[in-house]
């Protein structure tokens, strides 16, 4: 037998269940009901079981060098298992991006949901049409602490990856973030004041 190449792991479901980690995010329209409707419309998703989800976060956004300001994020992290290929995985993604009423016009551009592929179970890939572990993801506070949070033993595979609670303690933006509540799904958020932008500016 042939092991499968990179394409094949992407299109092939693996027959049981894998876990796998997505990071929400929304500044643009209302978020707080964007996320908790896109959490309910996972929790729905055929093929996507045991989710747990992460406490909510406020976030200074992460912008590319000379972009525009935005406002600030509400950023979560939502661990799960499923039966799909990671590329339909990427696609429910997309279909709930596109159900939110996402527009694609600038990188990095403020967004009314965004639904990013993490991990699925150990996979490292590099291909055009997804890259795993997320490319940023070891970088980037606004998912490594929301993660460490639902799962403080959690590691990320790959090459720049490590104990999550190791690179969120190290990530240029850890400190441009604020906890909005464990129980936002149901309960009250918290408003708190703007958090402080990232020390490290680019993520
Ligand atoms: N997403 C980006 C770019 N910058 N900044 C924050 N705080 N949160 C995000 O989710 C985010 C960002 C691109 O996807
Ligand atoms: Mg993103
Ligand atoms: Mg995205």
């Amino acid at each position: 037998m042939t092991r499968p190449g990179p394409r094949d792991v992407l299109t092939r479901a693996a027959g049981s269940e894998v876990p796998f980690v997505l990071a929400l995010g929304a500044n643009l329209g209302e978020p707080l009901v964007t996320l908790r409707r896109a959490v309910a419309d996972l929790r729905a998703a055929v093929g996507v079981g045991s989710l747990r989800v992460s406490p909510l976060a406020r976030t200074a956004p992460v912008l590319a060098p000379g972009q525009d300001p935005q406002p600030d994020y509400l950023n979560a992290v939502v661990l799960g298992a499923t039966t799909l290929a990671p590329l339909a995985l990427l696609e429910l993604g997309r279909r709930l991006e596109d159900a939110h009423h996402r527009r694609r016009a600038e990188r990095w551009g403020a967004r009314t949901l965004d639904v990013d592929v993490i991990t699925v179970g150990d996979l490292v890939v590099d291909d055009p049409e997804l890259t795993l572990p997320h490319p940023r993801a070891h970088l980037r506070a606004f998912v490594l602490a929301p993660w460490v949070r639902a799962d403080p033993r959690a590691v990320l595979p790959g090459p720049h990856g490590g104990p999550v609670a190791e690179l969120a303690a190290r990530a240029a933006d850890r400190d441009a973030l604020r906890w909005l509540g464990t129980d936002w799904l149901t309960g009250d958020v918290e408003d708190l004041p703007a958090p402080a932008g990232p020390a490290g500016g680019r993520a």
